[in-house]
């Protein structure tokens, strides 16, 4: 029996190959595993022997040849493939022993270039990896010290490495290859994403625009989780959206939480659905106050009035310039982070005292018909025990024209507006969400609860609280309303108009209720549910 052996971890190795000699198994080697065997008095054969060929290239080329991958690929049950050994004179090879060059320790330091990285990416050990994994059945493949004991353990009871041990050692050994690759392809794509791009790389936005696939790099671990006994981490896709949030520039502030993270995220979705000034107000993940205006004063002014109670500690994002009248009166208020797409000089000169505040600048989306264009996922997960719910992102736009009013009255032009403001805030509000609205601005937020008829009367009881009237508000409903309960509670609060997807069997009930207390209905035909 022959085995190979080339590690870069030497951990263990001198033992091991001692255990395997006194068995009575060839060593063969490369040259700094070769040398170190060679001084414990192992007899050694260096590979360079074998091929005939000396290590070339900086000891890029060391196995690289068929002498080698010959007798790692020969089926030993085919006759066919021994000959072919025979002929060339190869021999086979039974157990290969690799660890690879260290490209994730080295990526991990500090100082750590391009050109270091580079040389740390191993072609010939994975390469030999693969090919003894791959003849699983013939040669057991070890790529973790942690894996000596066990094949020594079969060797010694019976003098061969158990099926059972060979293929896990196979499965085992494809797992580490994509880790490596996957290491590799992250500290690349990070590279050409960030700072370091090599002199005449193209940015990468612009060569692979929205080719995520599914694939997240590690931004950086946080302190902790949601709460403080778990251990978080923030992941990028790959190739973010521009206009997203993982692309933002921390101006100012302490280091983001994961649920500043969080709460920033639903902010930013959803202030930059508007295209014209607006503020998004966020706690715990849904916006408790929500204006347009005609800057980020007037807009940040009527969104507090929402629900001031709930601003406080809030998340504060707004899609248009954050000049000193607004950010003196967002001063007057405790805030956990701030952002917007540009910052005056002077605006973020009155934050320099409050050190707490984390600032966030983010580029507003290019704007295009794509959802990456627009700073969108394609692609939605929940995790679920043991599982993953996947599903195409809420990128659903309603148009004016997808209205379909279903009352005898018909709104006017401000009470469409306003239907329309309503919904697109629905839309980022958890359900079951009610959303009362007047001139652009939220009048009282019903969100996350089991029944409908509870969040329209908790947005009544916030709106009452916040000292605002809801008379002659538009109410958004995220789903049907499935009784005409949930549509008497909001008219009785004071709206005048309503706008929700239908589809409900009750739809004529609901209808029928709107007609008989006069208020105007329109059905958008879509739902925007959000857990
Ligand atoms: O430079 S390589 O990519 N080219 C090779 O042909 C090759 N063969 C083995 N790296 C190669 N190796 C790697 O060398 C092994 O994966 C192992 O990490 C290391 C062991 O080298 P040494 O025995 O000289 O310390």
């Amino acid at each position: 029996m022959n085995a190979l052996l080339s590690v870069s971890d030497k951990t263990g190795i001198v033992e091991f190959a001692q255990a395997l000699h006194a068995l009575g198994i060839k060593l063969l080697s490369t040259g700094g595993t070769a040398k170190l065997l060679a001084e414990q008095g192992l007899p050694v054969t260096e590979v360079a022997e074998v091929t005939g060929f000396p290590e070339m290239l900086d000891g890029r080329v060391k196995t690289l040849h068929p002498k080698v991958h010959g007798g790692l690929l020969a089926r030993r049950d085919l006759p066919e493939h021994m000959a072919a050994l025979k002929t060339h004179a190869i021999d086979t090879i039974d157990l290969l022993v690799v660890n690879l060059y260290p490209f994730e320790a080295t990526v991990a330091k500090a100082a750590c270039t391009l050109e270091d990285a580079i040389e740390n990416i191993d072609i010939g050990g994975p390469a030999m990896v693969r090919s003894a994994a791959k003849n699983w059945k013939d040669v057991a493949v070890l790529t973790d010290a942690s894996q000596y004991a066990q094949v020594l353990a079969d060797l010694q009871a019976s003098g061969v490495v158990s099926q059972k041990t060979k293929f896990a050692l196979s499965v085992a050994a494809f797992n580490r290859i994509s880790q490596y690759d996957g290491a590799i392809s992250d500290y690349l794509s990070s590279v050409q994403f960030g700072d370091g791009v090599p002199e005449g790389a193209a940015p990468t936005l612009d060569l692979f625009p929205g080719q995520s696939n599914g694939r997240f790099v590690k931004v950086q671990d946080l302190r902790y989780g949601e709460n403080s006994h778990q251990n978080a981490a923030l992941y990028r896709d790959l190739y973010p959206a521009p206009g997203s949030l993982v692309t933002a520039k921390q101006l100012q502030g302490k280091e983001l939480s994961y649920n500043n993270i969080g709460d920033a995220d639903a902010a930013w979705e959803c202030v930059k659905s508007f295209n014209t000034p607006a503020c998004v107000i966020v706690k715990h993940a849904n916006p408790c106050g929500v204006a347009l205006g005609v800057d980020a004063l007037e807009s940040y002014s009527k969104a507090f009035q929402t629900d001031p109670t709930s601003a406080f500690g809030g998340i504060i994002a707004v899609n248009c310039t954050l000049d000193e009248r607004a950010a003196l009166q967002m001063s007057k208020q405790f805030i956990e982070v701030l952002m917007a797409p540009a910052f005056t000089p002077e605006a973020l000169a009155v934050f320099k005292s409050k050190v707490n505040v984390r600032i966030l600048q983010i580029d507003l989306p290019k704007g295009g018909d794509k959802p990456w264009e627009q700073g969108r996922n394609f692609m939605d997960m929940k995790r679920i025990g043991s599982g993953i719910l996947l599903q195409t992102a809420d990128n659903h736009e309603l148009a004016l024209s997808d209205l379909k009013v279903v009352t005898n009255l018909q709104p006017s032009a401000e009470q469409l507006k306003d239907l329309m403001f309503a919904w697109t805030v629905a839309k980022y509000v958890k359900s079951n969400a009610i959303v009362f609205c007047k001139d652009s601005m939220t009048m009282g937020v019903g969100a996350g609860q089991m029944s409908r008829l509870d969040s329209a009367r908790i947005a009544s009881i916030k709106a009452e609280h916040a000292g605002l009237s809801l008379k002659g508000t538009a109410v958004a409903s995220d789903a049907f309303f499935p009784f005409r309960d949930g549509l008497d509670v909001v008219v009785d609060a004071g709206a005048t108009c309503v706008i929700q997807p239908g589809g409900s069997i009750r739809d004529q009930e609901v209808i029928d209720a709107a007609n008989e207390r006069g208020v105007v209905m329109v059905y958008t035909g879509v739902r925007h549910f959000r857990h």
